[in-house]
């Protein structure tokens, strides 16, 4: 009871910190009918575009609605070369769905860029994009990075909308560069919304992220391992986008954001 006292005065302190300007729920419009069926019939009906940039087949797939305007984003992870997996983001926009993000560059020119972010993201889990209140609003964000023996590349990721459409916002960069034999940093470079700066600025710039309040949200997905039927073809991918879309958990139904904002 103490406990549950604590976290309440802690959730208030922070909620009051944060000033009014960020309301303590979020209601989202109702999701557009038949998005699942949307992402699907595109994904069957650019099956071709796929195979050629992806002729290993994917590695996961989850709707999750990151621009929060109440119909998912379909997320679809590459099988990933080294520690992430690279993730590619699709929208439903004007009853079209455009890539709007990818890991692999030559995407942009596959699909329809019209949408096209040049901010993409590597993560190793679903979970990884994260759903908080911080003074920027309610948002979803992922610290996107990947890394080597050698390396480690972090970009802070917002997502925001822009006029409708799911708008990845690079909000802050860091890369590092190591001895293999000492361990010790060789090389560090930082950048907050492109502009070069030292590890202060870097720390600064992540504070918003670091410091917002979670809301608990899970993103619930597929991966490959899942299940023998998501093999590298047309039937697998349309089964692991139907699968994944069957287990997609809207954002109303699964936090409740009230108790959580205090
Ligand atoms: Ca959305």
């Amino acid at each position: 009871m103490r406990r549950v006292l604590a976290l309440v005065m802690t959730v208030v302190f922070l909620a009051a910190a944060m000033g009014a300007a960020v309301p303590d729920t979020l209601t989202l419009a109702p999701a557009v009918e038949g998005w699942a069926d949307s992402y699907i019939a595109f994904l069957d009906s650019n099956y071709d575009i796929f195979a050629a940039l992806w002729p290993d087949g994917m590695g996961g797939a989850a709707f999750m609605d990151l621009d929060l305007d109440g119909t998912p984003e379909m997320v679809l992870f590459d099988q990933g070369a080294s520690v992430a997996m690279g993730a590619h983001i699709f929208d439903l926009i004007g009853g079209q769905v455009y890539c709007v993000s990818s890991a692999l560059d030559s995407a942009s020119g596959a699909f329809n860029g019209s949408y096209f972010s040049s901010v993409h993201v590597n993560a190793g889990f679903f979970e990884a994009f994260r759903l908080s209140r911080t003074e920027a609003g309610w948002c979803f964000w992922v610290d996107s990075s990947n890394g080597t023996m050698e390396s480690t590349w972090d970009e802070i990721v917002r997502f925001d909308n822009g006029s409708g459409v799911l708008t990845p916002v690079s909000v802050c960069q860091r890369y590092l560069e190591f001895d293999m034999y000492s361990g010790l940093v060789v090389t560090e470079n930082y950048s907050v919304g492109g502009v070069t700066t030292d590890n202060v600025g870097y720390d600064r710039a992540s504070l918003v992220y670091q410091e917002g309040q979670d809301a608990g949200y899970e993103a619930k997905g597929v991966y490959r391992w899942d299940s023998d039927a998501y093999t590298a073809s047309r039937e697998g991918l349309l089964a692991m986008a139907r699968d994944a879309a069957a287990v997609y958990v809207p954002i109303t139904s699964a936090v409740t954001l009230a108790s959580v904002a205090g």
